[in-house]
């Protein structure tokens, strides 16, 4: 759909008003402006950040001259997929195609390759050896007396990511001249964890079906599966886990892995491998074994026989992701094993390919819920050193579940001799769904930077997470995908730049959440200062804001049952206690909070001496974190001099005032966005905002039960009652488990 503009005077005259000549003038006149004007095409999200629009002039002008040739060989598919995304970006941004040469010949050529790939690039003499196999430089040169760009990398994949950075720089109107940039991933394994099942169903997925057409696979090849590695690539991800962690063990079978083989195809040459989920039954449900005892040596030559298959179909298979014995799933633990002895397992048989395994940490006993929070740990800690050493120990980024807000999980750390990987929830199961507008860069780089101070201060969870605390060779962060059948991949416009943030924050831990979004909002909407600003101040705040009006002061786990989707404090009873809400906040006449002091569940002793003695204590507890570690009287004092309930309350409703002002920031855009994303957004907020109004209203209805207490001044009461709260039900939310 194309939208052009009339103004009202253009408007051609009725013939019955002027001579038929004068008509035919004017209307010739209008469609000449329609054709000269730089029509605003409509958008749908689908090309993500990789746009491509036209530069701002200025900027065009010393583009076309800084880039006017580009000598990028072409001899591999990675190479080709490189200048192919070359031209496709430099014809978008400067509106014409690129030169292409062989070897640089005029001013403002564009080297891009490895020493091997390109001679004039050999020639040049550039220190490449500490870029690793990965890392990439990008530096502005003479070749010949002539100035000249030169993007330079140790392989095909390191010159594809340095190409993307420059796309980038262009994208988001930086200055080539001078330039000297040196970028080598600080973690090894970025990948994304789908949690798609065969039938296209995706587990917490708000984003349409899965992208993966299992059917149609191998004989057809989306083009949408080229498009999403390229997204991958230029962001650094360089993994891919294909299928849900609550695994199907048809995964394995030999139709499904020839589907997988075609999709690593499609992203090999993007430097991305494929894994799988792998269950840890399949010898028995696709074998024809009776056991899946990790011990059993015809358990282990299945396993043996199956890593061929894979690797006669995939070579460069990545490897296994595993939730083992955690919410119903088979595991060692059925067969009286350890987790180290079935990740072991899996493990020996794919050593000598090259694969690794992923062992989750998401575990918690099925019959008796210490406190959920002291499970992984009391579980993981004894095994720490009896790991092979291509496993990678997978652990979300706190100890109980995605919430709004966790602290730091307290594995990481406490299991010095383990690679620990970080596990990030991008789809926002959680927070909202793809409906609310919430940036996840903050919340990332709070965890990213929490000191766990298990080798003294500085110890923080990022230097646990990239190796460099103790000196592993194997690092990983996963991101749980937000990706989906949807024509905008991510459900919502703005949930974009949460796949964006988690594949930057992979590639460096240490970047921080604001760069990140002014670099995503420059390349996926404008440059232009007037609508970067208030749309960067909005995401920074949106975190925030979400924790204030669904889980306030360290509350968590209120979410609806089942589906998690809205508010639903009242929880109670079913199967188990720690799936319900009251076991979480505990809420009596008296206060709120669990109590994982000393004297509480004990939690805090799970964190090295220096942060369990701030947690431990409530007068130091970071307030965010009040309540996830204390039992509270209603009327106690916090830091604002208010009252814990006053405070609460206070909180709900200054998280529905954010989403209020985000959403008048946004209404004001409007010129700066092309009106179809620009409307969906105003949509999603206005949803947003009402939800954001219903979790405060619900939520303030159901603890002022037991606070007893009259609303701080000001507060207007919920608008219904919390019967009515109680009452709603949401059968089919989306992204339930199947
Ligand atoms: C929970 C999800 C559930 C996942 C589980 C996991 O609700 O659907 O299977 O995490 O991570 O948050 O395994």
């Amino acid at each position: 759909m194309v939208h052009t503009t009339v103004n009202a005077g253009q408007h051609p005259a009725p013939a019955s008003q002027g001579r038929p000549g004068r008509w035919l003038r004017r209307l010739a006149g209008v469609v000449l402006t329609l054709a000269v004007l730089p029509l605003a095409h409509a958008e749908d999200g689908y090309e993500l950040w990789l746009r491509y629009r036209p530069a701002a002039d200025a900027a065009a002008q010393a583009y076309r001259a800084q880039v006017a040739q580009v000598v990028a060989p072409a001899a591999s598919d990675t190479q080709r997929a490189t200048r192919d995304e070359l031209s496709r970006g430099l014809r978008g941004l400067l509106g014409r195609a690129p030169m292409l040469a062989d070897a640089p010949t005029a001013a403002g050529a564009l080297l891009v390759g490895t020493p091997a790939s390109l001679p004039s690039i050999d020639r040049l003499g550039l220190d490449l050896d500490d870029l690793g196999e990965e890392g990439y430089l990008i530096r502005s040169v003479r070749v010949d007396g002539r100035a000249a760009t030169v993007v330079a990398a140790n392989s095909d994949t390191g010159a594809l990511y340095g190409a993307f950075h420059l796309l980038r720089l262009m994208q988001s109107g930086q200055p080539l001249e001078a330039l000297d940039l040196r970028e080598v991933p600080k973690v090894g394994l970025r990948v994304l964890n789908h949690w798609d099942d065969l039938n296209r169903h995706v587990e917490r997925g708000y984003s349409g079906q899965s992208i993966w057409d299992w059917h149609r696979l191998p004989g057809w090849l989306d083009p949408r599966y080229t498009d999403y590695a390229r997204a991958n690539a230029s962001i650094g991800i360089n993994g891919t886990v294909l299928n849900n962690v609550n695994a199907n063990a048809q995964i394995l079978t030999a139709p499904y892995l020839d589907k997988v083989a075609a999709l690593a195809g499609v992203m090999r040459p993007y430097g991305i491998r494929v894994y799988v989920s792998a269950r840890f039954s399949a010898p028995m449900e696709i074998g024809g074994l009776d056991t899946a005892d990790p011990l059993d040596p015809a358990v282990r030559r299945w396993w043996q026989a199956k890593a061929d298959e894979i690797y006669a179909k995939v070579p460069d298979f990545g490897g296994f992701l595993v939730k083992a014995n955690s919410e119903g799933q088979p595991g060692p633990q059925d067969f009286g094993r350890s987790h180290a002895d079935g990740a072991n397992m899996l493990a020996e048989v794919l050593a000598p390919h090259g694969g690794v395994v992923m062992w989750r940490a998401f575990v918690y006993s099925d019959e008796e819920p210490d406190d959920r929070h002291k499970q992984a740990y009391t579980e993981f800690v004894p095994h720490d050193g009896e790991f092979r050493d291509n496993v990678l120990v997978q652990v979300k980024n706190g100890a109980i579940d995605f919430q709004p807000r966790e602290p730091f999980h307290p594995l990481f750390g406490a299991m010095p001799k383990t690679p620990l990987m970080m596990e990030f929830q991008i789809t926002k199961e959680y927070l909202g769904f793809a409906t609310h507008l919430v940036y996840l860069g903050p919340m990332y780089e709070e965890v990213l930077r929490a000191d766990t101070h298990a080798k003294g201060p500085g110890s923080t969870v990022a230097k646990v997470v990239d190796g460099s605390l103790e000196g592993h060779a194997l690092s990983g962060i996963a991101g749980v995908a937000n990706i989906g059948s949807d024509r905008n991949w991510s459900g919502s416009h703005f949930d974009q730049a949460n796949w964006y943030v988690f594949g930057r924050m992979a590639w460096d831990p240490s970047v921080d959440a604001r760069t990140v979004a002014q670099e995503w909002t420059r390349m996926t909407f404008s440059t232009d200062p007037a609508f970067v600003e208030p749309v960067v101040e909005m995401m920074m705040a949106s975190h925030q804001a979400a924790v204030d009006y669904m889980t306030p002061l360290g509350l968590h786990h209120l979410m609806g049952r089942g589906h998690h989707y809205g508010p639903a404090p009242w929880v109670e009873g079913g199967p188990r206690a720690d799936w319900t809400s009251v076991y979480f906040h505990r809420a009596t006449k008296e206060g709120i909070g669990f109590d994982r002091t000393t004297s509480g569940s004990d939690a805090v002793s799970q964190y090295a001496p220096p942060v369990a003695e701030v947690f431990n204590d409530p007068a130091r507890v970071p307030e965010e974190f009040l309540l996830w570690f204390h039992h509270r009287p209603w009327t106690s004092r916090v830091a604002s001099g208010r009252t814990l309930w006053d405070e609460l309350v206070h909180r709900y409703s200054r998280g529905v005032g954010e989403v209020a002002r985000m959403r008048e920031t946004w209404t004001g855009l409007d010129r700066y966005v092309d009106p179809e994303r620009h409307h969906q957004v105003e949509r999603f907020l206005a949803i947003q905002q009402q939800e954001a109004q219903w979790w405060r209203d619900a939520s303030i209805a159901y603890f002022q039960t037991f606070s007893g207490l009259p609303l701080p001044e000001g507060e207007a009461p919920p608008a219904q009652s919390l019967e009515y709260y109680k009452s709603l039900e949401f059968p089919y939310a989306p992204g339930d488990t199947q």
